[in-house]
Formats: structure tokens, C-alpha cells, sequence
């Protein structure tokens, strides 16, 4: 059996518990099979991919918090420090009831490749809570947010591990832990990305990964002969992310027709109105079904159904496994050209693959919503130099890496003989970084 098949089998065996997981491994070993059979021996030897699959250090902690009747809740925290090889850990913190290790490990995972994939100096780590922000009070968030941290303050540092926002951990939960992290640690220092603009957050780090997803789909087009103006899109979700994704698709000339959330979705034919979605999103905290009171000609869908409407472009930006095959094939025959990820692994394996095999330009997440975690480290380039940059300085930053990025994927795609494939792009030229600061690091 072939090395990589042997660790794929000991990653399935030994968590078998962890569906996605094992998902994002197995896609990112596939890929990189042409590497790892040219250094067999090596790798082999060196146990690389056992250590690549196998993350640094696992942190599970209770989190008590009190609501506000005076009730006591229980919590799990997680944090997955996955990979330290080209710099600090860093990535999000997910608050959603769906989190246990299994998703945080496979989301580790993927931030690893990212990281590596923006060219900036940052390792890969991952964690959250199983704690449900939906319907809490201002008070409560604080609460949780204070006792997670009093217990994640020992395990991170500016130097050591860095966390940021992701599902449910906004601008609002990074502040309490940021005051948190402050109290107890007596120390300000840029330990969480995505703070607040008065207390060392970076401009367009909000609209970064959206932004960046726009940036990465525009290029990608451009390199195919196609131009994104006129062109129609879906994006799916109504959080961060979809919802800077739908400014710059505007912005670019583009037409969005849909937004979701976990209970529906919105199709309006004359366009998403963006500051509708604002008010109900960012100030309001509303749901959806409040978007028909802007927009009377829109509709409103209960549960799935995103993908059904015709378009040329789709960006998913809600959460893994929501673009399942039977989407791809409504998609295909809807004649979509190109499928970009802006949440983590939204697209299944078999949805990518049917998408591949039809001709659609498919972009990664780990390469396509890089752009937020690249500016979180340009945030901390930032507070290193106790400076704020402008608007304009961070925003040209971000397309150079966005970019620069497509420009590498794309590059090592056609080196290893997969001319158009990014996920082989991403996945190789993600691992073949972190390879080299492994190697050079010896066996620790
Ligand atoms: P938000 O919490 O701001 O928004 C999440 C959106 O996705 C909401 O509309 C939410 O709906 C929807 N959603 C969440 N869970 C589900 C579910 N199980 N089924 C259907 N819809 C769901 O998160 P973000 O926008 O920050 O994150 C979205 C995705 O992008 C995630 O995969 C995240 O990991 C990824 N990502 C985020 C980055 C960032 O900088 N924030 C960077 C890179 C990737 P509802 O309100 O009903 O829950
Ligand atoms: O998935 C991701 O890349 C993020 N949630 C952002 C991580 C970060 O550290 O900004």
C-alpha cells in the first residue's frame, strides 16, 4: 500500500468519530500524492505525514457561564493548536452548538494549508465552543465569553498562538475576550485579530474575507477570458463573510441574487440590497424572514435551496458540506462557470469532484477565503509596530496576496501536470511550505 493510503487508513481508524476530518485529510492527501511518491523513502522515514495529520496539542476545557436567571451552564472550549511550523498558531474561534473536536480538528487542519498558502509567517490552529450565541443577551455573551478565555489565556499569547473570529464570534465576542485576556494576563498585546478599531484592530479586516473571496474569483475568471462584470451570483450564508463577499461583488459589477441562514434563503431578482442586509445582520441581529420588509418583490424560502437558482457564479459562505452533488448537478445544468469557497469546506468531495469534471473553475476555501486570516496577519504586523495602517494600505495588501496566491495555485497546478485543478494547486503548494519548515526544524 502506498504511504499515503496507509496514513489515510490510520487517520480513518484512529478517528473515525470525526467525519470531517477525516474529509479534509483525505482531500488534501490525494492531492499531494505526486509529491509524497517522489519523496517516498524520505517521507516514510521521517514519519511526515503522520506528524502533518496529527496536531501539536489538544485543549479541551469546561466553560461555566451563569444566564441571566441565575442558571449555571456547562460549555466545552476547544482549541487545537495544529501546527507551529512556519510561525505561531493561528486561526478562528468557532461558537456554534455543532462544535466538538471533530470540527475544530478539521478546520485546524485546512488553517494550516491556508496559512501557509497567504505567504505570510503563520501556523495553524483552530478552536471554539459548543456554546449557542443565537437568542443570548448582551450580558450572557459577556459571561461566556469571560470564562472561555480565563481558561484559553493560558495556552495563547501574541507570540505563541493568535485566535480570531469565525461562525458566531464577531467584533463583539473578540472585544470581551480581548478585556478578558487583558485582565488576567496583564498585558495589551495583539493576542486575537478582528478587535475593535479604537483598542488595535486593523482596517478591512471585517470586509477581508469577503473582500479576499471577491479579489480571488475576479482573477481567476480574468486568467480564464471571462469578465465578472454582468455576471450573476449566489452566495449562500448571511454572516461576515457572505456579506462583504456581496459588497465587492457589487462593487465589481456583479449581480448577487441570494442570501441564506441556517432556517432559509432569499432570492431577489433585482439584486441583494446590501444595506437592508446590514440592518438586519450587523445592527438588528435579525433573521432573515425581516429582509421581505425592505424588499416586497424578493421571496422567501424555508430550509435549503441556494443552488437551485440559475446563475453563473457560486459562492458558498456558510458552512462545510453545504453544496452536496445533487446541488453540483442542479448548478452544472443551471450552466454555472465557476464555484469559489468562502466558508471552510462547504463543497463535499463528490460536489467538487462532479464540479471538476464539468468544466467549473473551482476554488478552494483554503485558498479562496484566505484573504481574512492574511489580513488578521497584517493586523499583527500592525500591533507589532504599534501603528494602524489605512483603509486603502491593507485593502492593496490583501489583492496582492489574493493574487499572488491564485498566480502560485495555479503555477504548481500546471507543474504537476493538473493544469486548471486548484485544489491540487492549493494543497501542494500549501504543503510543500510547511514541509520545508518542518524539514528544517527537525523531528520536534
Ligand atoms: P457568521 O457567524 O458571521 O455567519 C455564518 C452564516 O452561516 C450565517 O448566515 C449562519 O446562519 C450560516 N450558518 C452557520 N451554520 C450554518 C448551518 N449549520 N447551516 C446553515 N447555515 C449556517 O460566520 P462567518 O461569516 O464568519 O463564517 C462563515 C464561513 O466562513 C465559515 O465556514 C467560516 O469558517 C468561514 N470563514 C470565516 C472567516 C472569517 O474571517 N470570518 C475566514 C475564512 C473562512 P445562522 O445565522 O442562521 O446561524
Ligand atoms: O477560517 C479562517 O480562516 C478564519 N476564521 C479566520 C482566522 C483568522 O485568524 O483570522
Amino acid at each position: 500500500m502506498s504511504y499515503v493510503d496507509e496514513v489515510i487508513e490510520a487517520v480513518e481508524r484512529e478517528n473515525a468519530n470525526e467525519p470531517e476530518f477525516i474529509q479534509a485529510v483525505r482531500e488534501v492527501l490525494d492531492s499531494i500524492r505526486p509529491v509524497v511518491e517522489a519523496n517516498e523513502a524520505a517521507y516514510r522515514r521521517d514519519a511526515l505525514l503522520e506528524r502533518i495529520v496529527n496536531p501539536e496539542r489538544e485543549i479541551k476545557f469546561r466553560v461555566p457561564w451563569i444566564d441571566d436567571n441565575g442558571n449555571v451552564h456547562v460549555n466545552n472550549g476547544y482549541r487545537v493548536q495544529f501546527s507551529s511550523a512556519i510561525g505561531p498558531y493561528k486561526g478562528g474561534l468557532r461558537l456554534h452548538p455543532s462544535v466538538n473536536i471533530g470540527i475544530i480538528k478539521f478546520l485546524g487542519f485546512e488553517q494550516v494549508f491556508k496559512n501557509s498558502l497567504t505567504g505570510l509567517p503563520i501556523g495553524g490552529g483552530k478552536g471554539g465552543s459548543d456554546f449557542d450565541p443565537k437568542g443570548k443577551s448582551d450580558r450572557e455573551i459577556m459571561a461566556f465569553c469571560q470564562s472561555f478565555m480565563s481558561e484559553l489565556c493560558k495556552y495563547i499569547g501574541a507570540y505563541t498562538d493568535v485566535p480570531a473570529g469565525d461562525i458566531g464570534a464577531g467584533p463583539r465576542e473578540i472585544g470581551y475576550m480581548f478585556g478578558q485576556y487583558k485582565k488576567l494576563r496583564g498585558l495589551f498585546e495583539g493576542v486575537l485579530t478582528g478587535k475593535g478599531l479604537s483598542y488595535g484592530g486593523s482596517l478591512t479586516r471585517r470586509e477581508a474575507t469577503g473582500y479576499g473571496l471577491l479579489y480571488l474569483t475576479d482573477e481567476m475568471l480574468r486568467r480564464n477570458g471571462i469578465d465578472i462584470k454582468g455576471k450573476t451570483v449566489l452566495v449562500s450564508g448571511s454572516g461576515n463573510v457572505a456579506i462583504y463577499a456581496v459588497e465587492k461583488a457589487i462593487e465589481l459589477g456583479a449581480k448577487v441574487l441570494t442570501v441564506s441562514d441556517s432556517n432559509g434563503w432569499v432570492y431577489d431578482p433585482e439584486g441583494i440590497d446590501l444595506n437592508a442586509l446590514k440592518e438586519i445582520k450587523e445592527v438588528k441581529r435579525q433573521r432573515l424572514t425581516e429582509y421581505k420588509k425592505y424588499r416586497p418583490d424578493s421571496e422567501y424560502h424555508e430550509g435549503k435551496g441556494v443552488w437551485s437558482v440559475k446563475a453563473d457564479i457560486a459562492l458558498p459562505c456558510a458552512t462545510q458540506n453545504e453544496l452536496e452533488l445533487d446541488d453540483a448537478k442542479i448548478l452544472v445544468a443551471n450552466g454555472v462557470i465557476a464555484v469559489a469557497e468562502g466558508a471552510n469546506m462547504p463543497t463535499t468531495l463528490e460536489a467538487t469532484k462532479y464540479l471538476q469534471e464539468n468544466g467549473v473553475l473551482f476554488a478552494p476555501g483554503k485558498a479562496a477565503n484566505a484573504g481574512g486570516v492574511a489580513t488578521s496577519a497584517l493586523e499583527m504586523s500592525q500591533n507589532s509596530e504599534r501603528l494602524s495602517w489605512s483603509f486603502e494600505k491593507v485593502d492593496t495588501k490583501l489583492k496582492d496576496i489574493m493574487v499572488n496566491l491564485f498566480d502560485n495555485i495555479d503555477d504548481v497546478a500546471k507543474k504537476y501536470g493538473f493544469p486548471g485543478n486548484y485544489v491540487v494547486g492549493a494543497n501542494i503548494a500549501g504543503f510543500e511550505k510547511v514541509v520545508d519548515a518542518m524539514n528544517a526544524q527537525g523531528i520536534v
